[in-house]
C-alpha cells in the first residue's frame, strides 16, 4: 500500500532480508552532534518501519566490536573496526561494511553518517542488502541544493503543489514536524542546502533580513540543521535603499558596502551556520549592479565580503540577460546573454562567490543545448542550475520525469579536452581548480499531502537527489530505485517505472520536438500559444512564416554555436551534425528540409505531434491497469492528471499541426486529422 505522504520512504515489511536481523537488533551509536544523533534516529526509525521491530540504541562506547551489532559513527570514530582501506573521503562520503557479525556504517562526517544510514535503509527497501555488504560511496558534487521560489504570502512561484511549505500570510507559519519530514526526505537523497524564498525579493520577503523574521528564519534553519542541510536567504540587492534608506545600493558605495557588512553580521548573529546569500541581480526587473555602472563581479564580491568573516558565500545567477528585446531586431540573441555576460568575468570573483548557471541558455525548455559557460569558465567558481518544478514541462498535470533529460546533460560533452563531459567536470573546489561544483534546482514541492502535486512527480525530486550524487546513473536505474521503494514489487512499481520511462519522450514530442522551445502560453507556461511569445519582449522567437522556421545561430547567422568548443561549435553550426532534438534551435530551416528519417521537417513536425498524442493516450490506458491494485485515492488523483495530460496533449497536437498546415497548406503525407 502507498501512503504519498512518506514517498520513496514507506513503512512496509521487507521479507527475508539477505542480513539476519540479529544483527540490526543492536545498535552502537556515536553520539557527536546533532547530525549523528539524527542519524542514530533514522536508523532506529528505517529499521522499525521496514523491519517492524525497534533496536536498541547504544552509545558507541558501550560496543567493545566484540559484541554483535550495528556500528554507527564516523571513520575517524570507527577507526579500530574499519580495515585501513577506508581512507579519506569527500564529506559527505561513507562506507557500509559487514565486519565479522557486525554492520559499520561509517561517515567521512556526521553528515556522511547519514547518507550512509539512509543508503542503507534504501538497499534494505529495495532487496539489496546483501550479508556482506562492502560498499564506499562519496558524493560527486559537493553542493547539492533545493532552491523555494516561495514568497511569504504563502504563494510559491511556479509551485504546482499547493502553498508554500513555509509561509502564509506574511509570516512563516509552518508544521514543524511537516518540514522535519521534509528534510528527512531532502537528506536521504543527499541534500544539503537549501534557499528558502524566491530569488524574487519583493514585498514583505525584503524583511526576512530584518530581526522581525529572523528569530523565526532560525527556527526553521534549526529543523534543516539536525539533517546537515544549510540554509541560504535569497536577498534583494537594492535593500540598502529599499530596506536601509541609504541613498543607492551602489556596490562601491562604502556607505552601501558598510550597510551589507552590519546586515550580514546581524544575520549570523541568528543563523550562525546560515550558508549565505542567493541572488538574482539585473534579471526581469530585479535590482543589480548595472544601475550603479557597476559589473556583477563588483556586486557579488562586495556581498562575498561582507559575509566572509562568518563563512558564507555569495550565489550569484547568471540568469541576466535583456527582457525589453524588440521582436522586429534579428541581430539580438537572448541565447548568448548568460556567455557574453560573464565569460568576459571569468576570474574576477573572490573566492567565496559561486556562479549559478541556469542548464541552457534560455530557461528550463524542454530541449535546451547545455550552456556554453560550462567547460570554458577556468577561474571562477560555479554549479548548474536544473529546475524540478514542472515550469514548461507540465506543472506536474502532465508527466514528465526529469532524470531523462538531466542525464543527457550529465553526458554532454563540452568538448575542452579529454574527459570534458559535465559529469567529468563535477567536483571538489580547490587552489587553481574551478570544477562544477554541484546543483541548485527549484524545488516541485508545497503543502499537497503528496508534496508534489502529481504523485509520480516525486520520482523528479528523488531523481535530483540520486543524479547529482552520482551522475553516472541513468535515468533508467533511478526510475527503477523511486518505483520500487515507492510501490513496492508488485505490478504497480513496474507500471510507474515505464510510465517515468516513456513520459518524457511524449512529452517532448507533443510540445517542443527539435529544440524548437516556447510555443506555450505566455506567463502560464501550460498548453500551446504557437506566437504567444512571438512579438514579445522576452526575446524568445522561432519566427515561423511560410517556408522555414527556427533561428539561425550559426557565426553566419547570430554566432551562437561559436560560444562553445571549437567542436561543438563546428558540430552544432551544419544541420547534418546537429542532433536533430537541437535543429531549430540552432538552425533556420526550410520546411522541406529532409531530416535523418528521410521525412521532410514538416512531416516530422506532424508525425511527432501525432505520436506524442497518441503516447500520452496509451500512458492513460496503463494506468487505468492499476485501478484495482491502487489505494483508491492515489489511482484516481494519478488518472485525473493523466486525463488533464490527455486534453493537453490533444491542444498542443492540433494547435501546432494546424497552425503549420495553414501555413504552408501542406497536409499530413498519412492523411491523418489536421483541422483547417
Ligand atoms: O523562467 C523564469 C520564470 C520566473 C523565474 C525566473 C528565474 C523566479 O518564469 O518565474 O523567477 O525564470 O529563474 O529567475
Amino acid at each position: 500500500m502507498l501512503n504519498e505522504y512518506h514517498c520513496w520512504l514507506q513503512r512496509r515489511t521487507v521479507k527475508n532480508p539477505a542480513l539476519q536481523a540479529p544483527v540490526l537488533q543492536t545498535v552502537y551509536a556515536h553520539s557527536g552532534g546533532e547530525v549523528a544523533s539524527q542519524a542514530a534516529e533514522e536508523f532506529r526509525r528505517g529499521i522499525e518501519r521496514l523491519l517492524g521491530f525497534s533496536p536498541a540504541m547504544y552509545p558507541l562506547s558501550a560496543g567493545t566490536g566484540e559484541s554483535v551489532g550495528v556500528y554507527l559513527g564516523t571513520i575517524a570514530t570507527l577507526e579500530k573496526q574499519l580495515p585501513r582501506a577506508a581512507g579519506k573521503l569527500c564529506a559527505g562520503g561513507f562506507v557500509i561494511k559487514t565486519a565479522g557479525k557486525n554492520l559499520l556504517i561509517a561517515g567521512q562526517d556526521e553528515a556522511g553518517l547519514l547518507y550512509g544510514v539512509f543508503r542503507f535503509l534504501s538497499l534494505l527497501a529495495q532487496g539489496k542488502a546483501e550479508d556482506n555488504i562492502d560498499l564506499q560511496e562519496e558524493p560527486a558534487s559537493p553542493l547539492r541544493i533545493i532552491n523555494h521560489w516561495d514568497n511569504l504570502d504563502g504563494t510559491v512561484e511556479r509551485g504546482y503543489a499547493g502553498p508554500s511549505l513555509f509561509y502564509r500570510n506574511g509570516h512563516f507559519d509552518y508544521d514543524p514536524q511537516r518540514i522535519e519530514d521534509y528534510a528527512r526526505l531532502l537528506a536521504s537523497v543527499g541534500i544539503n542546502r537549501i534557499s528558502i524564498n524566491n530569488v524574487n525579493v519583493r514585498a514583505e520577503a525584503k524583511l526576512l533580513i530584518t530581526e522581525a523574521y529572523l528569530t523565526d528564519a532560525a527556527a526553521l534553519a534549526a529543523i534543516f540543521r539536525r539533517f546537515g542541510i544549510r540554509v541560504f536567504l535569497s536577498i534583494n540587492f537594492g535593500a540598502p535603499w529599499s530596506l536601509g534608506k541609504l541613498p543607492t545600493a551602489d556596490p562601491l558605495d562604502p556607505a552601501v558596502t558598510t550597510w551589507w557588512k552590519e546586515r550580514a553580521a546581524l544575520i549570523y548573529r541568528y543563523i550562525p551556520d546560515l550558508a549565505g546569500f542567493l541572488v538574482k541581480a539585473d534579471s526581469e526587473g530585479e535590482p543589480g549592479p548595472f544601475q550603479y555602472g557597476r559589473t556583477h563581479a563588483d556586486g557579488a564580491n562586495m556581498l562575498a565580503q561582507a559575509v566572509k568573516p562568518h563563512g558564507g558565500e555569495i550565489i550569484w545567477r547568471c540568469f541576466v540577460y535583456n527582457c525589453q528585446q524588440d521582436w522586429r531586431d534579428h541581430s539580438f540573441d537572448r541565447a548568448r546573454a548568460a556567455y557574453d555576460h560573464f565569460m568576459p568575468l571569468d576570474g574576477a570573483f573572490d573566492d567565496n562567490v559561486i556562479l549559478q548557471i541556469k542548464f541552457g541558455p534560455y530557461d528550463f525548455q524542454v530541449r535546451e543545448p547545455v550552456s556554453p559557460l560550462f567547460g570554458a569558465l577556468r577561474k571562477t567558481r560555479h554549479i548548474m542550475e536544473l529546475q524540478i518544478t514542472q515550469e514548461y514541462t507540465g506543472h506536474q498535470i502532465d508527466l514528465c520525469y526529469l532524470p531523462w533529460l538531466w542525464e543527457d546533460i550529465m553526458r554532454f560533452d563540452t568538448a575542452y579536452g579529454p574527459d570534458s563531459r559535465i559529469k567529468d567536470l563535477i567536483g571538489q573546489h580547490s587552489e587553481g581548480r574551478f570544477p562544477i561544483e554541484g546543483f541548485a534546482a527549484v524545488a516541485n514541492t508545497g503543502l499537497d499531502r503528496n508534496w508534489t502535486g502529481h504523485t509520480l512527480a516525486q520520482a523528479n525530486l528523488y531523481g535530483y537527489g540520486r543524479i547529482i550524487w552520482n551522475p553516472a546513473l541513468s535515468a533508467a536505474e533511478i526510475a527503477r530505485e523511486w518505483s520500487v521503494l515507492s510501490f513496492g514489487f508488485g505490478p504497480a512499481a513496474h507500471t510507474a517505472e515505464n510510465l517515468l520511462l516513456k513520459s518524457y519522450p511524449a512529452y517532448e514530442k507533443y510540445n517542443a520536438p527539435f529544440g524548437v522551445c516556447f510555443m506555450v502560453t505566455p506567463g502560464l507556461h501550460y498548453g500551446p500559444n504557437i506566437e504567444g511569445y512571438e512579438y514579445s519582449r522576452w526575446g524568445t522567437y522561432h519566427r515561423a512564416d511560410a517556408q522555414a522556421i527556427g533561428i539561425d545561430r550559426r557565426p553566419a547567422g547570430t554566432g551562437y554555436s561559436d560560444q562553445y568548443a571549437a567542436k561543438n561549435a563546428a558540430l552544432f553550426a551544419d544541420p547534418a551534425s546537429c542532433p536533430e532534438n537541437l535543429l531549430l534551435f540552432f538552425h533556420r530551416l526550410r520546411y522541406d528540409y529532409i531530416m535523418k528519417n528521410g521525412e521532410t521537417l514538416l512531416q516530422n513536425i506532424y508525425d511527432t505531434h501525432f505520436e506524442g498524442y497518441d503516447e500520452a493516450a496509451a500512458m492513460l490506458e496503463q494506468w487505468k491497469g492499476l485501478k484495482n491494485v491502487l489505494e483508491t485515492d492515489v489511482y484516481q488523483s494519478v488518472l485525473s492528471r493523466f486525463e488533464r495530460q490527455l486534453a493537453n496533449a490533444r491542444e498542443w497536437r492540433d494547435q501546432i499541426n494546424t497552425y503549420f498546415f495553414r501555413k504552408t497548406g501542406i497536409g499530413d503525407k498519412r492523411g491523418r486529422m489536421i483541422y483547417e
